[in-house]
């Protein structure tokens, strides 16, 4: 079986250290047919269910692709929900994101080889040209080397396969010349000034069109990358040099990955996060399987896979073996410390690592596949996306999602290696909630923070390159398929690299040191994973027995992790002192602290700071405790700010031709009606004169009964309320003066209030930036009436809806009552103040574990708190701070209560019917706008 057709190293008779070429022909029969083996569980999917589910796939492929090519092409990315490109600098940075935009059309070399894939060869055929005719390499701009390597090498290679195997085929591509190959080679090129270090491993970042270190290069002081970053390049550069016999490419990724492997930590067998590219230091020395390492493993196996070179594979199954001993901890996988791998190093996990049950199945180790997989479904079913992060407990830790395909990836393999239809039933889930929460007018938009269902304006091109890829795969029959996908790799990125490459040019890999690897003893190994075939028939129900005690594992949650490092020590050592459980005013815990060279400052203000150096500790051992106690602290202290923090609200445009589909993240305010109690506000927006609503409203006619915009600056946030209250507004939005900003870029925060009471201040007021605020404001330009839901978390959008003129019996009342509001709320304090108060509402992702990185670390913890971690010192207030522990009760427990489903229409309608309603208003919309154009 090939390793496109999932569960790499599947094949009973396979003998031992055969490369892999040969294996491929063997391994196909090994594999299940879905549909011919399942015979009880989940009930078998009928072909014409998958079929219709297969062109639900196309048919939002063609939505998303036609999109960017419509309205971002040539730009790298599309922004969804303003309908244009994303052109790096006239952007407002995203920092390390923006890396992988070259200007180079980046989503449509990402989709080429998804197009073949998906059965459109004719637009491949047009794509081609159009990377042929349009994309320049040589652009004068910073990027990522591992993501220019994953996405645009990756995708010009994989591109390339397809047309030598439509060319060859007869048909399409006839005047195809390897061009795509020619284009490969020179961007090949242009990455090898990044690996001009001693060490071998490349710099992270590169200017294609000055390398590193030059002055205009404006790159080349990095000192640090991560191991994904360094070991993930084998698949490409590989496949580069074989196709091309200029060796150096391989070279160079196989001397980047001896580089790692010999830095391993020797006793667990692990490597950290990221690493030192000048001294081979890590920098960070904590070890899972997701973020900054995630697909330096799967090379390692696909490498073997790939090049039939033993030592990868030797070096992939004792890292494995190192990943099962230490970081897997059934279902969950947690990152451990290498050098002490028994201890948890974080109490979350990130979405990244879903990746891995799909590598599991190429292994062949089925088992903690299923239940890994199964656990994050139970997260998926809670949250409708996998969160980019998720404690123990499964409570959302960081609240984006980007449209990241690793669960579609891994639900692909498990279904190719089970032949269970309950992957199917996942697959038409995951279709489900992407047209239901994700899909946008103008493509498909990455959810901001996935509890209130908010977008941001982002369409990652790998969405394209992976996410269509493996649900299409995962629904069609061989025969759907114009060639065999079997004969492919999928790189990380999902690109198909031929597997007969293993077969060329192999000289490569002789002159390498890594096929001369003999320093393990492998001999108990396996080398070949279960044959399915056996497996499964002589138990249809195995898959389903793994998964059912973990079907209440997010409601029950369980975390075992934490609990694992507790049971270690039962044996009689003294377990190390936890940061959660430290107490400064503990004598123990201060001599402990001591030991392991951590010191504390008494601050005036009543905190206390934590600074460790090393060499003040007793031995090497407790510094490196004081190492980890100090990272533990700053996490610990990360993840309590986040829980105090109030969570963002929604904004949603309901009226025609939106319908609920655009949902802008908003920032909630200190007083005011709190829409995480109340239900939502809905109403007609009204911009409110003067706009600033700093005094009393000249136009009261145009804001009563409606939701007024005002314009932030001038006078405080609850005085703007007063006004538009006065006025009889229902709500109010409050939208950025300062040009440009957006929540993608600045942190979200609450409005304050004035300092005095806000309790007459009844309706519910939100905070957009500008670049949310000016969605509203072309909407008003171009429909004039436009309706919105202000709420705690964006509601389903039900067609049935886009038919209602009126407004709802809720909002008369709500209409009603702003009225009476109105009328009782006549006398207001007016505060004369310059600057409105805020207090920060950070929803983006920390850097979390600044301590590592250097011998001396400090963290400020409150003193007076019992639990030391209950301070507020880093969090940033301009104005007054509210009771947070009050709302934080309050939020945590209209989590609880709230239905991730709730409907603004009573009706059912059966999914299908509303994509193909949907489809017809999509359609509509674009002709209406081509009447206007
Ligand atoms: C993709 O670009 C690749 O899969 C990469 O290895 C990490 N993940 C992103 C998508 O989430």
């Amino acid at each position: 079986m090939s390793e496109a057709g999932g569960g790499r190293g599947c094949g009973s008779s396979v003998p031992q250290r055969a490369p892999w070429s040969l294996v491929a022909a063997t391994a196909a029969f090994c594999l299940v047919s879905a549909t011919s083996v399942w015979t009880a569980g989940a009930a078998p999917m009928s072909r014409e269910e998958r079929q219709k589910l297969g062109n639900q796939v196309l048919e939002m492929f063609d939505h998303a692709y036609g999109n960017y090519m419509e309205h971002a092409y040539p730009a790298d990315e599309l922004m969804p929900l303003t309908c244009r490109g994303r052109v790096r600098g006239q952007e407002p940075s995203r920092g390390d994101v923006d890396d992988a935009l070259g200007k180079f059309s980046l989503t449509l070399i990402d989709s080429l080889d998804t197009l073949v894939v998906l059965n459109k060869t004719k637009e491949f055929e047009d794509a081609v040209r159009k990377v042929l005719r349009d994309v320049n390499l040589d652009n004068d701009v910073v990027v990522s080397v591992f993501e220019t390597n994953i996405r645009v090498l990756g995708g010009l290679l994989g591109g390339h396969s397809l047309a030598i195997m439509l060319k060859e085929k007869g048909e399409y591509m006839q005047w195809y010349n390897d061009e795509l190959l020619q284009m490969a080679k020179q961007l090949g090129y242009k990455l090898l000034p990044a690996f001009n270090t001693t060490s071998g491993l490349p710099y992270p970042r590169i200017n294609l069109k000055f390398g590193v270190r030059k002055p205009e290069a404006r790159t080349g002081t990095e000192t640090d990358t991560c191991t994904a970053c360094a070991g993930t390049l084998i698949l490409e550069f590989a496949a580069l040099s074989r196709f091309t016999g200029a060796t150096i490419f391989e070279e160079y990724a196989r001397k980047a990955l001896d580089f790692l492997w010999e830095k391993r930590q020797r006793s667990s067998n692990l490597v950290g996060v990221t690493i030192n590219i000048h001294t081979g230091d890590w920098v960070r020395k904590d070890s899972g399987v997701g973020a900054g390492i995630d697909s330096y493993y799967e090379y390692l196996l696909k490498a073997y896979v790939l090049l039939g070179d033993d030592s990868f594979l030797e070096r992939f199954n004792t890292h494995y073996d190192a990943i099962m001993r230490y970081i897997s901890q059934p279902p969950l996988l947690l990152d451990v410390h290498i050098h002490k791998p028994m201890l948890n190093a974080r109490t979350w996990m990130d979405a990244l690592l879903a990746f891995f049950p799909g590598l599991q199945v190429l292994k062949g180790d089925i088992r903690p596949a299923i239940e890994t997989h199964e656990m994050l479904y139970q997260v998926i079913k809670k949250h409708n996306f996998l969160p980019e992060a998720f404690t123990t407990d499964f409570r959302v830790h960081w609240a984006q999602h980007p449209l990241r395909p690793e669960f579609a990836e891994s639900t692909y393999f498990l279904y190719k290696a089970t032949g269970d239809p309950y992957y199917l039933e996942v697959g038409k889930t995951l279709i489900e909630n992407l047209n239901k929460y994700a899909r946008v007018p103008c493509g498909f938009a990455a959810m901001k923070d996935v509890r209130t269902g908010s977008h941001e304006d982002r369409m990652d091109s790998f969405f394209l390159a992976e996410m269509f890829k493996y649900l299409y795969l995962l629904f069609a029959d061989k025969e759907d398929i114009i060639f065999d996908i079997e004969d492919y790799i999928f790189t990380t990125e999902a690109h198909l690299l031929p597997l007969w490459l293993s077969t060329t040019n192999q000289s490569i890999s002789k002159k390498n040191t890594t096929s001369e690897y003999t320093e393990l003893d492998d001999s108990n190994f396996d080398w070949t994973c279960p044959n399915t075939q056996i497996l499964f028939p002589n138990d249809p129900l195995y898959a389903q027995s793994i998964r059912e005690p973990l079907k209440n594992v997010v409601d029950k949650s369980c975390p075992r992790g934490i609990i694992r490092v507790e049971e270690s020590f039962r044996s009689g050592a003294k377990p190390p002192l936890r940061a959660r459980d430290f107490m400064a005013t503990n004598p123990e815990h201060l001599e402990i602290l001591k030991k392991m060279g951590v010191s504390l400052i008494h601050l005036k203000d009543g905190r206390v700071q934590l600074v460790q150096h090393a060499i003040q500790a007793a031995s090497s051992i407790d510094a490196e405790d004081g190492l980890r106690f100090m990272q533990e602290m700053i996490e610990l202290s990360s993840q309590q700010q986040k829980e105090q923090q109030l969570p963002p609200r929604a904004v949603q445009i309901v009226s025609h031709p939106f319908f609920g589909r655009v949902v802008l993240t908003a920032g909630p305010a200190q007083f005011g009606l709190d829409l995480s109690k109340h239900k939502e506000t809905r109403g007609f927006v009204a911009s409110s004169k003067p706009y600033n609503g700093c005094s009393e409203l000249t136009n009261p006619e145009a804001v009563m009964g409606k939701i007024a915009l005002i314009q932030r600056g001038q006078c405080m946030f609850a005085e703007k309320a007063r006004n538009i209250q006065n006025a009889g507004a229902i709500g109010g939005i409050v939208i950025d003066d300062n040009e440009g900003s957006s929540s993608d870029t600045a942190p979200l925060f609450q409005m304050a209030g004035d300092g005095k009471d806000t309790d007459d201040i009844k309706i519910p007021m939100l905070f957009l930036f500008s670049k949310e605020g000016s969605i509203i404001l072309d909407a008003i330009r171009e429909y004039e009436e436009v309706e919105v839901l202000l709420s705690d978390k964006a509601k389903d959008r039900d067609p049935e809806m886009e038919n209602e003129e009126q407004p709802s019996s809720e909002n008369d009342s709500q209409n009603q009552s702003a009225e009476q509001i109105t009328s009782s709320s006549q006398e207001v304090d007016l505060v004369d103040q310059e600057s409105p108060e805020e207090s920060f509402l950070n929803s983006q992702p920390e850097s979390s574990s600044p301590a590592d990185t250097d011998n001396a670390a400090s963290v400020s913890a409150s003193e007076q708190n019992s639990n030391p971690m209950e301070n507020h010192e880093t969090t940033s207030l301009d104005g007054e701070c509210t009771d947070l522990d009050n709302q934080l009760q309050e939020q945590s427990e209209t989590e609880e209560d709230s239905s991730p489903n709730v409907s603004w229409g009573k009706k059912v309608q059966p999914i299908d019917s509303i994509l193909a309603d949907w489809n017809e208003d999509i359609e509509a919309f674009e002709m209406m706008e081509k009447d206007e154009l």
